[in-house]
């Protein structure tokens, strides 16, 4: 079906493509270079989409839909479809202006086969047929095109007719052709996934509809839609926010207490650039602020959130001050202090943005940053003259926040001061293991002493230290500085580490190369192990960002028939096992606990390097962790029983 159609009698409307532009075997200066770009991308598709992986193979959606969402952006496309199919292919339609198809002037070719076959060629051509454009990379269909088995690119153009180009591994194997008529205008994408190219050709819906409902959010009045057609009933999910930015800080302050009922939010035109606003504070000492560029969640920040920041710490203390919140002659407010409980979306979208940092998710044009400080700080110092109940809230809860500051430093110094003083400043419970390249040692975070005295005798103590976690962590999402610094457990996995926390925390101190979080396999266990999740999350960012800590997979179940012992992680396994071994002479017993089996079993089913299985903890998704995290851990208990009911299985094999 798809081989090259070479006898095609379209003449009409016939438009060369690649293969026929090429004299006498020779290929011309432009054709050389697209060739070469495609090629380019199959040999080294990392450089183009990130990895080959699920995270690579997700790329070519989102970078699709990004196209389609440039079109919403301009204001003539207000409906995207992303449609898995049973074939393993993606389609991807829009009802925006269409890929235009006539000849493009300098290449000699279609606008069309141009979008899909040179990389960068997006949305760049033509002379700015739109002013923003969004996407990562901004390498364009083209690239998702090289590395699709086959791509079939339909058009709906104000002609009323219907376009058609059907491609293999990037080449074109047909002309452009008018294909019948269209209703509407827009474009269909219709894509295969190279397997030839990528690890997994297995699409995650979860994935795909957690970015469709961030572009919801950050294109207000676009609908995007996700339908599962793979196998079964089709499931659908769709996306589409009247409020925009207000239904995201809405949708993130959804599981906790508001300061104010009423979400500040504007929008600002200023030059080559638009910002739009949104925040609510709410009674939690978290700060959520979410910026983006281009629709682009920028989460090292860059000078759209420098600009935020400054304008707001000023705003309120300027506030703070004259409405006598703080004293004419004390210290001024810190940024912490203001952005305590602050939940806000940031988004800018601008013409030629530069992204710098090492994911290139820094937005780095100089001119952003006292453009969004103006606009941000005029329209809070207006917005609090006209609101005062709900600036004076916020200004005193910034107030106690200092204050909370200023005792957490007090109680830091006297950590500090306790550790100089106790020369071995390891704490008591922690089992140290002998060799010190923190790269060969790891460490357990064991529930319970008597789990723990286990782990002591079965581990391997060169390299695996063993520290046991006495009853419930703290949980940091809903205590201050102050009260998380005077916890013992905290003090004792913080020194233990060695990397400090929060701003002073630095990776290249830990002491230990893997953090393992070890507890049983029941409704305690999970809720220790959130907690203890809560905590690296909040505190210790990088070590979950660096895929440091793991979670150790005990069994669950052991069976023993004749002299052998087997070990079941889970009830499937366990059915697999007896089917095995069949049924007769079998002692089947289900472990409660880790305490249940002795030092022996412990080292061979959970702590062996070997043989065991531990969980790496991944934050793909800011946003799904953060809600995760402040739905399990924060103050509303409603939300959160509704949580755990949904998501009962996840929260047992929690991955961030
Ligand atoms: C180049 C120019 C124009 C639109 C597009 C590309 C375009 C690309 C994609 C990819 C998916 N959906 C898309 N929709 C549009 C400008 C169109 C014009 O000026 O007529």
């Amino acid at each position: 079906m798809l081989a090259r159609d070479g006898e095609s009698t379209q003449a009409a409307r016939r438009l060369p493509d690649v293969e026929e532009l090429r004299p006498e075997g020779e290929y011309n200066a432009e054709q050389i270079q697209v060739l070469e770009g495609l090629e380019g991308v199959r040999r080294r598709p990392g450089m183009y989409i990130g990895d080959t992986g699920e995270r690579g193979l997700h790329h070519l959606i989102y970078e699709v839909v990004d196209n389609s969402v440039d079109e919403a952006m301009a204001g003539v496309c207000n409906r995207i479809e992303v449609r898995l199919q049973p074939d393993g292919s993606v389609r991807v339609e829009d009802n925006g202006r269409g890929i235009p198809v006539d000849v493009h002037p300098k290449m000699g070719i279609s606008a069309l086969q141009v979008v899909l076959t040179m990389l960068h060629a997006g949305s760049k051509f033509g002379g700015g047929a739109y002013k923003v454009s969004g996407g990562l990379h901004g390498v364009g269909v083209s690239v998702v095109n090289a590395l699709s088995e086959w791509l079939v690119a339909e058009v709906r153009r104000d002609d009323g007719k219907l376009y058609r180009q059907k491609y293999v591994r990037g080449h074109a194997v047909t002309p452009v052709e008018a294909a019948g008529i269209a209703q509407g205008t827009g474009t269909t994408i219709t894509f295969k996934p190279d397997p030839e190219i990528f690890e997994t050709v297995e699409f995650v819906p979860e994935i795909i509809s957690r970015r469709l409902q961030e572009l919801a959010f950050l294109n207000k009045g676009l609908r995007l839609t996700l339908i599962d057609a793979r196998q079964g009933e089709p499931k659908e999910f769709s996306y589409y926010y009247e409020g925009g930015l207000v239904s995201y800080v809405e949708y993130l302050n959804r599981s906790k207490t508001p300061l104010h009922k009423e979400i500040i939010a504007f929008r600002r035109q200023g030059p080559g650039c638009e910002l739009e606003v949104a925040l609510q504070y709410n009674d939690g000492y978290q700060e959520s602020i979410f910026p983006y560029a281009n629709n682009i969640h920028t989460t090292e920040g860059g000078t759209h959130l420098t600009g935020f920041k400054s304008a707001l710490t000023r705003v309120i203390n300027d506030y703070a001050r004259r409405a006598g919140v703080i004293k004419e002659n004390s210290e001024s407010l810190e940024g912490d202090d203001v952005r305590e409980g602050c939940t806000a979306v940031i988004s800018v979208k601008l013409e030629d943005p530069q992204f710098e940092g090492q994911t290139k998710t820094k937005l780095g044009n100089t001119e952003i940053k006292g453009f969004v400080d103006s606009a941000v700080g005029d329209y809070l110092a207006q917005y609090f003259e006209q609101n005062p109940a709900v600036a004076k809230k916020i200004a005193e809860k910034a107030a106690n926040a200092a204050r909370a500051r200023e005792a957490a430093r007090k109680a830091r110094e006297l950590t500090r001061r306790k550790n100089a003083l106790e020369i071995s400043s390891l704490p008591g419970k922690l089992a140290d293991c002998t060799w010190t390249d923190p790269e060969k040692c790891e460490i357990y975070l064991v529930e319970g002493d008597s789990a723990g005295g286990t782990a002591k005798q079965g581990r391997d103590r060169r390299f695996q230290a063993i520290m046991p976690l006495r009853g419930k962590i703290l949980n940091v999402e809903k205590a201050r500085m102050d009260k998380i610094l005077n916890n013992n457990e905290i003090r004792a996995m913080i020194t233990a580490f060695g990397t400090g926390i929060e701003d002073e925390f630095d990776l290249s101190k830990s002491r230990y190369g893997k953090v393992i979080i070890m507890t049983d396999a029941d409704v305690d266990g999970a809720h220790i192990r959130t907690l203890l999740l809560t905590f690296f999350y909040r505190y210790m960012r990088p070590l979950v960002e660096n895929g440091r800590v793991y979670i150790a997979l005990p069994p669950l179940y052991h069976v023993r028939k004749n002299k052998n012992s087997y070990y079941a992680y889970s009830d499937k396994e366990l059915e697999d096992l007896l089917k095995r071994i069949g049924r007769q002479g079998i002692v089947v017993q289900r472990y409660k606990g880790l305490g249940e089996m002795d030092a022996e079993q412990l080292w061979e089913t959970t702590m062996n390097p070997e043989t065991r299985t531990i969980l790496q903890l991944k934050m793909e998704d800011a946003i799904a962790a953060d809600a995760i995290f402040s739905t399990l851990m924060g103050e509303q208990v409603e939300p959160r029983r509704n949580f755990i009911q949904e998501h009962a299985s996840e929260v047992e094999n929690l991955d961030v």
